[in-house]
């Protein structure tokens, strides 16, 4: 079998607000996510990231845990509001200070830091201004914000990522952006927001361009692909649309700087496509990608469904109760595709399809198309972890699902398929985007419960011990 080549890059994946806790603390203000999780803590119980799992205060533990895993990469993301409290204007000195606190501390371990610009967390204070995501104004303040940051660490961190999931945000987006509910019902605003977003990763990408020495920036894309239920042409027909909608919209920016044909032409026949101003294309195509970072936990099923069905359209459902089959529904888009269940793959608790092959799938498919390297910044199993009354974590099922995922990836590069980095999520068990901290991914295990942050203590799992042999075999012993 192939091996990882040598300078392979190890680690695992967090982001800011997940993790970091301290949400009002040392002169930084809310974000979005601080808002929308102190509502789903009122309404569902889920833990607020007010205090997460505390890494503002433990990131010297967590990153020598990381140390002693190995690990030659972490890739976490950096929150602008912790950094511009207002999203603009004066710099946040005591944020800043975190970030290159982290980052040498990283450094000083030979851990190669993968830094994400925006993972949900917009400033609070933009959503107040114009609504953030919803207004072209937030542009030029993504620049200011991501053109500070670059600069401030253009000579420490090589690797740079622009926005987290485009593709996710468009389905969940109420749970991903503030969306006020009046606006909740306007889908056409899904695909403005992605816009948007299309527009702000092309300038950090320039940025990353023209500041960094060597620096090399893409995406990090939400990445499932669509199989066809059956074999029956209509099946196989709406899971290519699927794909051009939900995957090739997103990489067709990134790589060839277009909107992919089929997708806009159902997104224009159902009033829902964006509004593209003159020039918009333009900078979408200067900003090219090197490279592109995949968030893969899951594969997806797609079927035809008629026009005349008489269905509505609807986006992707959610599992809030991790008891399996009690997923909310599935995307629906008359005349193009529906999503369903794939009756051949066992789920998560939280009804995600568990598919290492999908992994391999997805990269081969990509590489072919697009030809350029791959990283995994996110890859990962949710769930119910259980601390024994020994202080253990007997996670054998997380280990078996990283170890057959570890082996697609090799696959896929016996094939020759380009692939720099493995960063599973997640470091250290954090707040789920929206299944609080219960749902855990984590290698190390941290102490709290929804609704008791007690003292966030750190336990190495199981799966901590396994990660630790197979970096330290460079992939080899499994
Ligand atoms: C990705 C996000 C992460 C992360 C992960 C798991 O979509 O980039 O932020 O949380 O999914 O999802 P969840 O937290 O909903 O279980």
């Amino acid at each position: 079998m192939k091996q990882f080549p040598k300078n392979f890059l190890w680690g695992a994946a967090t982001s800011a607000y997940q993790v970091e806790g301290a949400a009002l603390l040392d002169g930084k203000k809310a974000s979005q996510q601080d808002v929308i999780n102190e509502k789903s803590f009122e309404e569902k119980g889920f833990a607020s990231a007010e205090i997460a799992s505390d890494h503002y205060h433990h990131y010297k533990e967590d990153v020598a845990l990381m140390a002693e895993m190995g690990f030659s990469t972490y890739r976490f993301s950096i929150s602008w509001s912790r950094v511009f409290p207002d999203g603009v204007g004066e710099v946040n000195e005591k944020g800043i200070e975190f970030y290159r606190k982290l980052i040498d501390e990283l450094l000083t371990y030979g851990i190669e830091p993968i830094v994400t610009l925006y993972h949900y967390d917009l400033p609070w204070a933009l959503f107040e201004k114009y609504q953030g995501w919803l207004d072209r104004r937030i542009v030029a303040d993504f620049e200011y914000y991501a053109k500070f940051v670059i600069n401030e660490f253009k000579d420490k961190v090589k690797y740079w990522t622009t926005i987290n999931e485009q593709s996710i945000i468009v389905q969940y987006w109420t749970q991903k952006c503030y969306i006020p509910k009046e606006l909740q019902s306007q889908n056409q605003l899904r695909y403005q927001i992605n816009h948007h977003m299309n527009l702000a990763h092309a300038t950090a990408c320039k940025l990353v361009h023209d500041l960094v020495p060597d620096g090399l920036v893409g995406a990090a894309l939400g990445y499932a692909p669509i199989y066809p239920l059956t074999s029956k042409p209509e099946d196989v027909l709406a899971a290519l649309n699927a794909h051009d909608l939900r995957n090739a919209f997103y990489l067709d920016i990134y790589f060839k700087g277009i909107y992919t044909e089929s997708a806009m032409t159902y997104l224009q026949e159902n009033h829902l496509a964006p509004i593209v101003e003159p020039g918009d294309m333009d900078l979408i195509r200067e900003g090219y990608s090197d490279f592109l970072a995949l968030n893969y936990y899951a594969s997806e099923c797609a079927k035809a469904c008629p026009k005349e069905s008489g269905k509505a359209i609807r986006y992707s459902g959610v599992n809030l109760s991790g008891k399996k089959g009690e997923i909310s529904g599935f995307e629906t888009h008359p005349g193009f595709y529906e999503m369903c269940k794939n009756p051949h793959l066992d789920t998560t608790d939280w009804d995600w399809a568990i598919d290492p092959f999908g992994l391999e799938y997805a990269f081969r498919d990509i590489y072919t198309r697009y030809n350029k390297p791959l990283m995994i910044t996110e890859n990962g199993l949710g769930a119910f972890d259980e601390l024994t009354p020994e202080g253990k974590v007997h996670d054998e099922y997380r280990i078996s699902y990283l170890r057959d995922h570890v082996k697609a990836i090799k696959r896929a590069m016996e094939k020759g398929v380009e692939v720099w980095a493995y960063c599973p999520w997640s470091a250290l068990d954090l707040l789920s985007t929206s299944n609080g901290v219960k749902k855990r991914y984590g290698f190390i295990y941290v102490d709290r419960t929804d609704d008791d942050p007690k003292d966030c203590a750190r336990i190495k799992k199981d799966s901590f011990y396994w990660y630790q042999k197979v970096i330290q075999s460079n992939g080899e012993n499994l």
